[in-house]
């Protein structure tokens, strides 16, 4: 998606605290195990950020395969369908479709149809007298979103299982028009977000950035950040968070 702009503009900012990224400005990269697809490194620890996202676009008959090692994965179909086999079990998965994989597990994304991934990449961080978390496969469809601090324009839907053997959370929020974060966030764990849907106006640190469908986001320890929702349909995004561990 390529927006129309003037010749050596961009809405593209990259500083120490936090990222604004836009289609725009995407370059894809090759990553080893991945064929006929388009990956774009969204946000990395080159950025000083201490995970990765992904976005990968698989064409027909593009696939990604290889083992986890010592990161967890989640992955989202924002768009089309994809089989994805974990650990030899494979699952199909259509739009909203979402798998969280744990580190050391052995991946196959393929059959792939119009299949756009958001794959978050963090080291695990295990937790003494914890068990490690399993292979969850689900769909936001069937996730109920829940008023965020009561607000009833402001969904939260939660992915991934509120419960301390995870340290990475995975959260869809929803925002109908004029709706807001309904206070400037200031906080120690990191965001990566995508704008799944609409668009508003986001306070990233001391700045204000139009952002839209597309976009993505890094926010880094401490970023003030800040959320309304404007026009006429609802904004939607998928973010994730660091979690449950000591800082
Ligand atoms: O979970 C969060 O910290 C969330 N409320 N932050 C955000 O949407 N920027
Ligand atoms: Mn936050």
């Amino acid at each position: 998606m390529k927006e129309k702009q003037l010749f050596g503009q961009t809405r593209d900012v990259v500083t120490a605290r936090y990222a604004l990224r836009t289609p725009a400005g995407f370059v894809p990269s090759c990553l080893p195990g991945w064929r006929d697809a388009t990956v774009i490194v969204q946000i990395s620890p080159a950025m000083g950020a201490r995970f990765c996202q992904l976005e990968i676009i698989l064409q027909k008959n593009g696939q990604g395969r290889g083992n986890t090692g010592g990161n967890e994965w989640t992955a989202y179909l924002a768009e089309g369908r994809c089989a994805l086999s974990l650990a030899g079990v494979k699952h199909k998965l259509s739009a909203g479709g979402f798998a969280y994989i744990p580190p050391r597990t052995e991946f196959h994304f393929h059959q792939a149809a119009s299949a756009r991934w958001l794959i978050f990449q963090k080291e695990f961080e295990p937790l003494a007298g914890c068990e490690s978390p399993e292979v969850l496969v689900g769909n936001a469809a069937s996730v109920p979103g829940q008023p965020f601090l009561g607000h009833k324009d402001a969904r939260l839907q939660v992915l991934l299982p509120d419960d301390p053997r995870f340290d990475m959370a995975v959260n869809i929020f929803t925002y109908q028009p004029g709706a807001t974060l309904p206070f400037v966030e200031t906080h120690v764990m990191e965001h990566g977000l995508l704008m799944l849907a609409g668009q508003g106006v986001y306070r990233l640190d001391a700045d204000w950035h139009l952002v839209r469908a597309g976009d993505a986001i890094w926010m880094g320890p401490y970023c003030p950040q800040w959320f309304v929702a404007m026009g006429s349909e609802p904004a939607r995004y998928i973010y994730y968070k660091n979690v449950n561990r000591a800082p």
